[in-house]
């Protein structure tokens, strides 16, 4: 049962632009098999939950423009209202636990909104009542790292470093937010998930996976961008639902897909690396 690792399908209808978030998600779906994983990718269609997405049904996600973008929260709407949706952080944890489900990757959670009174992500809240594993490249500095970690503390969220003392900052491998508790190895992750539930302790368990090497980018950099993002995303009036989408794909414009190149190859990493801990050879529940 534990061989199976979720993958959202927010960040193909949402999160990247077509042809990538086609190609994207069919390549996390080989690379999780590749490492022993059987992939699962999350959506609703026509108010059907779906557990596996077919590849023509992911083809749809990525080129349709009228997908709903559905926390857990607007997962009973768009089962009742039969729409199409895409399922966030939150929504797919919600729904690969309820179907038995203990490990899915992702990008990057949603947190924090950085310049923006009182905008915290439905992730942060799954995360602190979800038993689940996942994996992620950190916050995208899009957010306000700060404050995102110390509400992951205060919501009580496992968050575990992997390989690095450092939380890594999504499109970068350094930051300056050191974290207490590291492991190394796949095993080591499923032990802590196991403990928590031996004991009792409600929640899930981040995994934080620094980009690969090779595409990381510089801190400096990104932090132009991101500023000049999130400026322009106040003249435009963007908020809500729609402001990380506008945020992402701002700073893959001015960077001319340089960040994008950086996302898809964290993606990768962070499905290999679910393929890796589903396939562990600990896991007993
Ligand atoms: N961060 C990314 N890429 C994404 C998302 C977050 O780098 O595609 C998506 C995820 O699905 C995440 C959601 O759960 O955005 C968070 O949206 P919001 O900030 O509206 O909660
Ligand atoms: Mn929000």
């Amino acid at each position: 049962m534990e061989r199976i690792v979720a993958l959202e399908s927010t960040v193909i209808a949402h999160g990247l632009p077509f042809p990538e978030n086609v190609d994207t998600a069919f390549e996390m779906e080989r690379v999780v098999i590749e490492n022993g994983g059987l992939p699962k990718t999350i959506g609703i269609i026509d108010g059907e939950v779906r557990i596996g997405l077919q590849k023509e049904e992911i083809l749809s996600f990525a080129k349709a423009s009228d997908v709903m973008k559905v926390g857990t929260a607007e997962i009973a709407y768009a089962t009742a209202l039969k729409r199409n949706a895409a399922t966030t952080v939150s929504a797919t944890m919600f729904l690969a636990r309820l179907h038995g489900i203990s490990v899915f990757s992702t990008g990057g959670i949603g947190g924090v909104h950085r310049d923006i009174d009182w905008d915290v992500s439905q992730d942060i809240i799954e995360l602190s009542r979800n038993d689940i594993i996942v994996v992620s490249a950190g916050v995208k500095n899009i957010l306000d790292v700060q404050k995102t970690l110390e509400f992951l503390e205060t919501f009580q969220v496992t968050v575990l470093g992997y390989r690095t003392d450092y939380f890594p900052l999504f499109h970068c491998r350094d930051s300056q937010y050191r974290l207490n508790l590291r492991v190394d190895s796949p095993e080591e992750v499923v032990e802590v998930l196991k403990d928590k539930r031996r004991l009792g302790i409600k929640g899930g368990i981040l995994v934080a996976n620094p980009i690969p090497e090779e595409s990381a980018i510089d801190f400096d950099e990104i932090n132009l961008l991101v500023e000049q993002a999130v400026l322009s995303a106040r003249e435009d009036g963007i908020g809500g639902k729609a402001l990380t989408p506008y945020l992402l794909s701002k700073i893959s414009s001015l960077s001319d897909g340089k960040t994008l190149r950086a996302n898809i190859s964290l993606l990768i990493n962070n499905a290999a690396l679910g393929g890796k801990i589903a396939a562990s050879p600990v896991w007993t529940v």
